[in-house]
């Protein structure tokens, strides 16, 4: 999906309201023109535009490039890289979600890990959750649990927004940013290295 995108892929079929802090100024980079286009803030609107297109069911990876405004230091950087999944098709429930997320983390991380879910509020999805993770890297960083990503149930207006009937299909996603973990994974001392485009970095890997 593009990187440029319009309000109504990224927030309005998303079922985020006009008043929500994601659309101010502060937090989005909005392109100066007549119809607002905005560099994406999450890879979800390609969620919108493949469910537009393509009748259900539906089981995707949404890998991309996002933008949120941000100081950029060594641990912060305005654009980083998002893994979305969505899956949507008849009777589909939070044991799904639960289950599929547990495999996909477990893939990613280490079959040791603990995985734990907290209960949060995204507007897109109802309900919706945060999921922490626990490990022997995480314990050297001096913490018991790290957040890794969200999830939740595709919210019933997303769902109508996009002409998929919520009474006949339902759906999960989950969603992560990977720059971090690649900085604690290879050990970084700077996030913006992984933009930077130095071949010198770029030749360690
Ligand atoms: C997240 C967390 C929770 C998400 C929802 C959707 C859609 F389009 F189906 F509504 N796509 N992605 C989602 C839900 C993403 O990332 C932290």
């Amino acid at each position: 999906g593009p990187e440029i995108e319009s309000e109504r892929y990224c927030f309005e079929a998303l079922n985020t309201p006009a008043d929500h802090p994601a659309r101010d100024m502060q937090d989005t980079f909005f392109l100066d023109t007549s119809d607002r286009p905005l560099l994406r803030t999450h890879t979800s609107s390609v969620q919108i535009r493949v469910m537009e297109q393509s009748p259900p069911p539906i089981r995707i990876i949404v890998p991309g490039r996002v933008y949120r405004r941000d100081t950029a230091d060594a641990t912060h950087n305005p654009t980083f890289h998002q893994i979305e999944g969505l899956y949507v098709d008849r009777n589909v429930t939070m044991a799904d979600l639960k289950g599929t997320v547990e495999f996909v983390f477990k893939e990613l991380l280490g079959k040791d890990v603990k995985l734990r879910f907290r209960p949060h509020y995204f507007s897109y999805t109802d309900p919706s959750l945060e999921i922490d993770f626990s490990s022997p890297l995480v314990r050297k960083m001096g913490k018991e649990w790290l957040e890794i990503a969200g999830c939740g149930m595709v919210h019933p207006n997303v769902l109508r927004n996009c002409g998929i009937d919520p009474d006949v299909w339902q759906g999960f996603a989950f969603g992560f940013g990977i720059d971090r973990l690649a900085v604690m994974r290879y050990q970084l001392d700077d996030i913006r290295e992984l933009v930077n485009n130095d071949v010198r970095f770029l030749r360690q890997f």
